[in-house]
């Protein structure tokens, strides 16, 4: 293949060109939110956008780097802060680039053994997210968190680890501020 590059625009993240542009939507984020009651309601009036991801297709093997943009918009559902599904890869020893463009967010990170980890997310912040981590992006801002992306292309991904357990620490507001507080439907197993 040949050398190729492309455009990150800001504020809004949009990557041009790109070759795929992926839409999570509430009712694809099921179980995932710890307020059941406030899913619903929320699902009901709308299937709000929760967020957005711009990549450019390189042939999924090692020695290749996908890459591309997310786009967190802000909202919560409940009193927990809109966020990405979150996944381990499917080759788990796999690392990740973030490079954080815009907004105010956390990476929710957390191993199989239990190890727990949220690293603040602002402009300019370059975050590692090493080999064997699930991650999650969380918006806590008013505006889009917009951040780039650069994985192995063999990585794939797992999220049906994720979907089943969900992650053992959620971001919710609590008297206007971010709290890391136990998920009440974390499952032990
Ligand atoms: C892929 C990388 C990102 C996420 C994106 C959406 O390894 O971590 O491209 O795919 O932030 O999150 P998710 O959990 O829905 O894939
Ligand atoms: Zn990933």
């Amino acid at each position: 293949m040949n050398p190729f590059a492309s455009n990150i625009h800001l504020p809004e993240g949009l990557l041009t060109p790109h070759h795929t542009r992926i839409t999570r939507r509430l009712s694809s984020m099921k179980g995932q939110y710890a307020d059941q009651p406030a899913f619903d309601t929320m699902l009901a009036k709308e299937d709000t956008l929760i967020y957005e991801v711009y990549e450019n297709k390189v042939p999924e093997v090692r020695g290749q780097l996908l890459h591309g943009t997310s786009i967190v918009h802000p909202g919560k559902v409940g009193d927990e802060y809109f966020m990405t599904k979150g996944h381990f890869h499917k080759v788990l020893a796999t690392a990740e680039v973030y490079y954080c463009l815009h907004g105010h967010g956390f990476m929710m990170m957390e191993t199989p053994e239990g190890e727990s980890s949220a690293m603040e997310l602002l402009p300019g912040m370059v975050l590692y997210v090493p080999p064997c981590w699930a991650h999650r992006s969380i918006n806590i801002g008013n505006d889009d968190l917009v951040t780039l992306f650069i994985y192995p292309g063999d990585a794939g991904h797992d999220y049906g680890t994720i979907e089943t357990k969900g992650f053992r620490k959620i971001i919710v507001e609590n008297d206007s501020q971010p709290a890391i507080v136990d998920n009440p439907h974390w499952l032990a197993k």
